[in-house]
């Protein structure tokens, strides 16, 4: 049985303080991790403080992103080996933003993984599709190739033990959720995909999250889908009583 997890990605907003607050909110009042699995994936600068805060309790911590190196002469970037000393157990790649924003290819999200994997830290691998692609009736072969490219040269051990992340771009911070029919049907494909590409073991294994405007009022349903193992969430993770709500959809 795969354990259900629910991400907070906070992308560029909270600072150390807020962080501190929120996790001094959270704590204590998280579902045991062995029912629900709940993650925090904050800025890089809050992660020392994400960390420390969060000793103790069930709230489990990622990074939003990292390079594929560990050391060198990579001005702003985030080492996946310090990822590991910090603690910090899940990084976020391939968001939609990332790939958008900052040009990422389905190249350096492999390159990730694969740090990721060699550094301790479990990469949360996000895929979808645009509108337009919606629009003209390609996201399945969109999201498949995605997938395959990203998963290059994993072990089926490897990806047994990631997570990976659908999020139609058009139901991201639009308030649009993709219905959540629609949203089992392509993390059904994500299966199916990991099936052919490894074997049924591995896609019992891996977890599916769906990512975009997911919220106390929508995450039940989502949750109740077969192929729908958690929630990437944004906007609705900022608020302490919120991501409570959201972490919390068992009661
Ligand atoms: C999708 C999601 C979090 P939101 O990007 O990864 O954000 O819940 O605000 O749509």
């Amino acid at each position: 049985m795969r354990t259900p997890i629910i991400a907070g990605n906070w992308k560029l907003h909270m600072n150390p303080e807020q962080t501190v607050e929120f996790v001094n909110a959270v704590k204590g009042k998280l579902p045991d991790p062995s029912k629900v699995e709940s993650v925090i994936a904050a800025p890089a600068v809050d992660l020392y403080v994400l960390k420390k805060t969060a000793e103790g309790s069930n709230l489990h911590t990622g990074a939003e992103n990292a390079y594929f190196e560990v050391e060198g002469a990579f001005t702003g970037e985030t080492s996946p080996k310090v990822l590991n000393e910090m603690g910090i157990d899940y990084c976020i790649i391939g968001h939609s933003e990332r790939r958008g924003y900052f040009h990422e290819t389905d190249e350096d999200i492999n390159k990730k993984a694969k740090a990721l994997f060699a550094n301790g830290v479990t990469p949360i691998i996000c895929c979808g599709e645009s509108l337009e692609t919606r629009e003209a009736n390609k996201q399945e072969e969109w999201v498949v190739a995605q997938i395959k490219a990203a998963l290059e040269g994993l072990s089926a051990d490897q990806v047994s033990k990631l997570v990976i992340a659908y999020e139609p771009i058009w139901a991201i911070g639009t308030g649009k959720t993709a219905s959540a029919d629609q949203a089992e049907e392509m993390c059904k494909t994500i299966r199916e995909t990991v099936k052919d590409l490894y074997n049924e073991e591995t896609a019992e294994n891996v977890r599916i999250q769906y990512g975009g405007s997911v919220k106390p009022a929508n995450v039940k349903e989502l949750m109740s889908k077969p192929d729908i193992d958690g929630g990437l969430v944004g906007g609705a993770s900022l608020d302490p009583e919120s991501f409570l709500a959201l972490v919390n959809y068992q009661d």
